[in-house]
């Protein structure tokens, strides 16, 4: 069974494999186009992994994590089972950022337990190691599971569950590459920005051309919608946010659109404090990705730009109760009354209990429109 709601904001109940039609109505693409929805769409980043039982299972039957995402059944099994369990209003391409790297060849490795390991890159020889050329054809087995992805959700009744698509934003994918990890403060990235601008504005460039390319394809594979998740947007001083995020995200939404002028790009430059506005106005995407460090006021203020998405705290879930309610609450009587999608502010802890997943979809769900 799934749970709908009627126009009047009454929960109805309908048999979930009831024949779903294509045209059917999408809350969060509505969301995103500016239109009223009778319900907030809500979904998760990170809603798939391993908060999840069944996702653990299938990780060890498949004996790691880039066997999973280079696998399109297995990949658009995990894909859905968030959907499955909670009836998001998105289902999210089961993929990580890094596989933009693996496919430029560069050498890419998770180990059981802990982030990601790249060969990092300190030197123009390490560059030139690369192979562009085979990037478009690696990921194929990415684009076959967001088709696999269209069709599950279709076949399972999921008609109004919309399909994102993602990429890492240029500056957060070429941080990686060049410290080679997970790291607080991304110290050799920022060394190479300061002192071989030369080939980080390299690295930047064939970078920012990979993510147009991926992004198109996956665009053509089936996604209704991109986010460009800028993670370590906030390590950037004001005059490194406007070159090195704001100006590569408006390259990658004009090449988008000017192919695609309906397709809804939400950009998520976390940590962006002060720049979120500025942002905003000036990179030409559709909706606008809030980490929880950004107040409600400042929330609303943003939303008089663009759609806003956001901003639970996932510790906050992680610890449920009381003050989960609390902040639900909060952050839905300020912001539903506007273009709003509720999600975290930073991706789902490993350790969330499901039971507080569920709390969550229920409070949002039962809150009054
Ligand atoms: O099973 C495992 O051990 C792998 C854990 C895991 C998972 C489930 C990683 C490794 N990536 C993912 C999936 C993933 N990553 C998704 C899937 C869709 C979803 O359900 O939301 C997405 C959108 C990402 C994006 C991603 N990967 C980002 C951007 C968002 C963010 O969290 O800031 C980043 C920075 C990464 C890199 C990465 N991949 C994995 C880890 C543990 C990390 C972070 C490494 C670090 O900085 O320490």
């Amino acid at each position: 069974m799934r749970r709908y709601w009627s126009e009047s904001g009454k929960r109805i109940l309908v048999r979930k494999n009831i024949q779903a039609k294509e045209e059917a109505v999408k809350p969060f693409l509505e969301v995103l186009a500016g239109r009223n929805s009778p319900v907030v769409p809500f979904w998760f980043m990170r809603q798939a992994g391993r908060y999840l039982p069944e996702y653990r299972d299938l990780r060890a039957r498949k004996g790691g994590f880039l066997e999973l995402v280079m696998d399109p059944d297995a990949a658009c099994e995990v894909t859905m089972q968030p959907v499955r369990r909670f009836g998001m209003s998105a289902a999210i391409l089961f993929s990580d950022i890094l596989v933009v790297p693996l496919a430029m060849g560069q050498t890419l490795g998770f180990a059981a337990g802990e982030g990601p390991v790249l060969d990092p890159i300190r030197l123009e020889s390490d560059f030139a190691k690369l192979d562009y050329a085979r990037f478009s054809k690696a990921l194929d087995p990415v684009y076959r599971t967001l088709k696999n992805v269209r069709g599950a959700l279709q076949d399972e009744g999921f008609g109004d569950t919309a399909l994102i698509g993602f990429s890492g934003s240029p500056w957060t994918v070429a941080a990686y590459m060049i410290e080679g990890k997970g790291s607080k403060d991304f110290a050799s990235a920022k060394r190479m920005l300061r002192e071989n601008p030369a080939l980080f504005e390299k690295i930047m460039r064939d970078v920012t051309d990979a993510t147009v390319d991926y992004l198109l394809r996956q665009i053509e594979a089936g996604a209704e919608a991109v986010q460009l998740f800028d993670s370590w947007a906030g390590l950037l001083d004001t005059e490194e946010f406007e070159k090195w995020v704001m100006e590569p995200t408006k390259k990658i939404t004009d090449k988008i659109h000017v192919k695609h002028p309906d397709m809804k790009i939400i950009g998520f430059p976390r940590g962006a404090g002060p720049h979120y506005a500025p942002y905003a106005k000036k990179t030409g995407i559709d909706g606008l990705g809030l980490d929880q460090a950004v107040s409600v006021e400042e929330a609303r203020d943003l939303q008089k730009i663009l759609p806003v998405q956001g901003n639970l705290d996932p510790q906050i879930l992680l610890a449920g109760g009381e003050k989960l309610d609390a902040t639900i609450d909060h952050i839905l009587e300020n912001l539903s009354h506007g273009p709003f999608i509720f999600n975290l502010g930073h991706g789902i802890d490993k350790n969330t209990p499901v039971a507080h997943v569920e709390q969550m979809v229920r409070r949002i769900r039962e809150f009054p429109s």
